[in-house]
């Protein structure tokens, strides 16, 4: 073996001006950079003849090359050689091996939207992500909370009610999380100024990430979360995850970008499935036919009415998507 060369095994934390930051998971015996430390490299071209674009959360591996003397040249003597294979990947936010989504919302300023929270959730379960709902700032509207819990505990999705400002529902989400998330990755996802960096920084104090105010005027956040960035998360009794901020974003746009086909919209609303035998039709598309069981959990109270709208909205951006099979 070249002994002027060492190998790391590394993930991506974040990309931005043109450099990637680095974590070392793995590294080789006499390795200049050790286990857990971070570095940032230029992102040069290394992966575009394959059409690869290391995404946050994929893990690669590193070459460096060693000088003479031993010594490392930071600028141009560190290479990504190769991703690992992903076992998903996200458009928004755009991340790879993403285990949980935090899908964040909040109870008031600005205005939930359950479609947009639809839209994540069915992008999720598609991905095999597991979708855990957070409805923040709680204290500014506690019915509409409730009313957000409710829809979601009964679509079968964990979710909690917090408020990052007053402190509300800290301990519950963060014992929560502390079980799941072990060796995973989750991340933060949803709409500017619903409170992202704040929940973060309530569950996790060390990182003091930045937050700003909801614009009075439109009511909106200011993007104040500029990138994608994993932050390596102690959960004591030596347990461990990362964890992603992630910049705020609209509503996922199902027409122009490929998340499903049609026919498999269905299987992401958890809560229909144990009904779909039982429709009277076997191609009933549960949007309209009668002796729909969907539409009968709808009425008798089983299924939200928010849920099933979402589907029929869905479902016609799906059949309009330019790239579908
Ligand atoms: N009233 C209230 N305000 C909150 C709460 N949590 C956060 N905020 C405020 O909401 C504003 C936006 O919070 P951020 O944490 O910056 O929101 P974000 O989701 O990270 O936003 P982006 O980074 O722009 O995507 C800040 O002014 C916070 O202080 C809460 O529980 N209640
Ligand atoms: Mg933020
Ligand atoms: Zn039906």
């Amino acid at each position: 073996m070249d002994r002027s060369e060492r190998h790391l095994t590394c993930r991506i934390m974040a990309s931005s001006g043109g450099l990637y930051t680095l974590r070392v998971e793995a590294a080789e015996e006499g390795s200049p950079i050790g286990l857990y430390e971070t570095i940032q490299i230029p992102a040069r071209g290394v992966f575009r003849h394959k059409g690869q674009t290391p995404l946050v959360g994929d893990t690669a591996e590193v070459k460096i090359e060693l000088s003479d003397d031993g010594k490392v040249d930071m600028e141009r003597g560190i290479l990504m050689e190769k991703l690992l294979e992903r076992k998903n990947e996200l458009i928004r936010p755009p991340m790879a091996n993403l285990d949980y989504m935090l899908i964040t919302a909040a109870a008031a300023k600005p205005d939930p939207s359950l479609l947009a929270i639809d839209k994540l959730t069915c992008a999720c379960v598609a991905q095999n992500v597991v979708p855990i709902i957070i409805i923040n700032k709680c204290e500014l509207a506690p019915e509409t909370a409730k009313e957000l819990i409710d829809i979601y505990s009964r679509a079968g999705f964990p979710a909690f009610a917090v408020s990052a400002k007053e402190k509300w529902g800290e301990t519950e989400l963060r014992d929560a999380l502390q079980k799941i998330l072990p060796n995973k990755i989750a991340a933060f996802a949803g709409a500017s100024g619903v409170g992202k960096s704040s929940c973060l920084n309530m569950l996790f104090p060390g990182f003091q990430l930045g937050t700003s105010s909801v614009s009075a005027k439109t009511g909106r956040g200011r993007h104040t979360t500029r990138a994608v960035t994993l932050l390596p998360i102690d959960l004591g009794n030596s347990e461990s995850c990362y964890l992603a901020d992630t910049p705020g974003f609209g509503l996922l746009d199902f027409e122009n970008f490929h998340f499903m086909e049609e026919d498999e919209l269905i299987w992401s609303f958890p809560e229909f499935e144990s009904k779909l035998t039982k429709c009277r039709y076997t191609k009933c598309t549960h949007t309209k036919e009668e002796g729909c069981a969907i539409l009968e959990a709808v009425a008798n109270g089983e299924i939200a009415p928010s849920r099933q709208e979402s589907y029929i909205v869905l479902r016609e951006e799906l059949k309009k998507n330019r790239y579908k099979k």
